[in-house]
């Protein structure tokens, strides 16, 4: 399943999920050659022969078609560096796992090809943002893949950006269209959303894409809210000229709701809102970075029986059934684009740059349409504190704006006072670790950072507590609630929501973190990730709730 409801009544669309051939490449340890069948979406590390594979692999599958068409794959995640090819001719390539793109085969004939996707997953000199880090890169076709069989021309996307006036109801709404042929072609647009025609100009468009833009008033829409996370289709057909029937459309699910930020607080629909909630990590032993929409709904369930109303997608864009979900029950989230921890030297990667504009981009044009995401997020704990990474703050921070002024944007840092950045967000986010990576006491380092914030360029803005946690190993228990046991972890999570949640001047508290993940192997977390694993999650990786569950829920139901 690749969304949570039916995105095409006209266009068709067959999901590839199932078992495709795999084979290794190239890796001295493994077993070159071997044919696997794998499941997909899947990690190849589910397979016990590849459990701790690093390198490439190769899905194979069929592809039979009963008529020519053009075919338009879609890939939701595949990890991390990627090439897709069909029959044997190279359609596509792309980086980074956490961000879907497409592969176009024009004119496709009847009958048999074939589709192979190679992966690598590998930390080579290319890939400036996986690196061995705090959390698993895990390899394969992680995401589902879906084969639409497109016209001509087809509705790429739509941007759908709602707003107020005078307590009404309106949208922007953008239609981007492709026209794969050479010509210019005349299309006409209709579409319906909440009980109202939406109207277009018919209008020719060159080859490649083209936007379509109207403004409409929704008198009878309701709000988008937490208590009552109201959802609408918003479906748009494509015609061609004379012709009655459409040849392609596109449906979204939006919501009507703002989010703003004044006197530094942030504001859901006019109302001051509190976030409280976790990071989460898209990280299970049993699927890797692979979620299927059960263990989703689980997460889910656990992060809203705490009391929670947020969670941040700490470090990389989620998987859409995952937002589909939040935007479903109510959940607010902070998505962030796909960079953790990186010093100066490596934000001066040569590809850096250009990575993190294309995760950006995919990320914006992807989920732009989730009512449950309030806030953009970029370069969780990166040089900010240096004139050189401050450059790329303001650069990416920037790129996002122009795409999407909807919603406010913020960092995660640890700089503290040596933070050079806060002018350039909207919201200042710290994250601390008192009780755990320092003996500060967490009312008090939170009134200073909130003094640091003034002090730097984040005055007048809302602030949230980005990250604050410890360890907590899951049945490690002792009296004598020594660092490691749950206990004393419950005792962290205590200390720091009482102080938090009576600070009138914060806007959120966000618990690093959901659950315990995997973390990549390598000597730099021997000492602190044993089992190489963080261990700071409120469940342990099978999600069976720590001690520290409970403490959550006094403080947040
Ligand atoms: C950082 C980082 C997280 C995680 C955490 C920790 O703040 O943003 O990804 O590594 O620290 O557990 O130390």
């Amino acid at each position: 399943m690749i969304r949570l409801f039916q995105t095409n009544e006209v266009r068709k669309v067959e999901d590839l999920e199932g078992m495709w051939d795999f084979c290794v490449d190239n890796h001295e340890n493994s077993d070159r050659g071997e044919n696997f069948s794998l499941p997909v979406p899947g990690c190849w590390e589910t397979h016990p022969k590849l459990n701790k594979y690093r390198g490439v692999g190769e899905y194979r599958r069929t592809i039979v078609l009963s008529e020519s068409a053009n075919l338009r794959f879609v890939f939701k995640g595949i990890s991390h560096t990627t090439q897709i090819y069909f029959d044997g001719i190279k359609i596509a390539e792309h980086y980074n796992a956490y961000t879907a793109f497409t592969a176009i085969v024009r004119k496709a004939e009847a009958g048999s090809h074939e589709l192979i996707v190679k992966v690598d997953n590998s930390f080579h000199q290319d890939s400036s943002l996986h690196i061995p880090n705090d959390y698993y890169t895990y390899g394969g076709i992680i995401r589902p893949v879906a084969l639409e069989h497109i016209a001509d021309t087809f509705i790429e996307r739509i941007q759908f950006t709602p707003f107020q006036v005078e307590g009404q109801w309106h949208a922007d709404i953008q239609v981007v269209i492709d026209n794969l042929s050479d010509y210019a072609q005349q299309v006409r647009l209709e579409g319906e959303l909440c009980g109202v025609k939406l109207q277009f100009e018919t209008i020719e468009v060159g080859p490649g894409r083209s936007t379509i833009a109207t403004e409409h008033h929704f008198p009878n829409a309701e709000e988008w809210a937490l208590e009552n996370p109201r959802l609408y289709l918003l479906k748009v057909k494509l015609f061609e000229p004379g012709k009655n029937e459409p040849v392609d459309d596109l449906i979204e699910r939006v919501g009507f709701r703002t989010i703003t930020t004044h006197d530094a607080r942030i504001q859901l629909n006019d109302r001051d809102i509190v976030l409280k909630g976790f990071n989460r990590h898209e990280d299970h032993p049993a699927v890797g970075a692979a979620f299927p929409l059960s263990l989703m709904a689980h997460d889910l369930e656990l992060i809203i029986a705490s009391g929670s109303n947020c969670v941040r997608t700490s470090h990389y864009p989620n998987d859409e059934r995952f937002l589909d979900l939040c935007d479903e029950k109510g959940i607010v989230v902070w998505e962030e684009n796909h960079a953790r921890g990186l010093s100066l030297e490596q934000m001066q990667h040569p590809l850096f740059a250009q990575q993190c504009e294309d995760v950006n981009r995919e990320m914006v044009e992807q989920h732009a349409n989730h009512p449950s995401i309030i806030i953009w997020g970029v370069l969780n704990e990166c040089a900010s504190d240096t004139l050189e990474g401050r450059a790329h703050y303001e650069r990416q921070l920037k790129q996002i704006r122009a795409m999407d002024a909807s919603r406010p944007l913020t960092f995660a840092t640890h700089h503290r006072d040596k933070e050079l950045c806060l002018d350039l967000a909207d919201i200042v986010s710290y994250n601390l670790y008192p009780g755990w990576y320092t003996d500060e006491d967490p009312g008090e380092l939170c009134d200073q950072a909130r003094a640091w914030a003034d002090a730097a360029g984040g005055a007048g803005k809302p602030m949230i507590l980005s990250e604050f946690g410890g360890d907590g190993y899951y049945g490690h228990r002792d009296a004598t609630r020594v660092r490691g046991t749950e206990e004393r972890q419950a005792d962290i999570i205590d200390a720091n929501l009482s102080a938090y949640i009576s600070k009138s001047y914060l806007s959120g508290m966000l618990i690093w973190q959901f659950c315990d993940c995997r973390v990549a192997e390598s000597t730099g977390w021997l000492l602190s990730r044993a089992g190489t694993q963080n261990s700071k999650g409120i469940v342990d990786r099978y999600r069976r709730p720590k001690l520290a569950y409970a403490v959550v829920q006094k403080h947040f139901l």
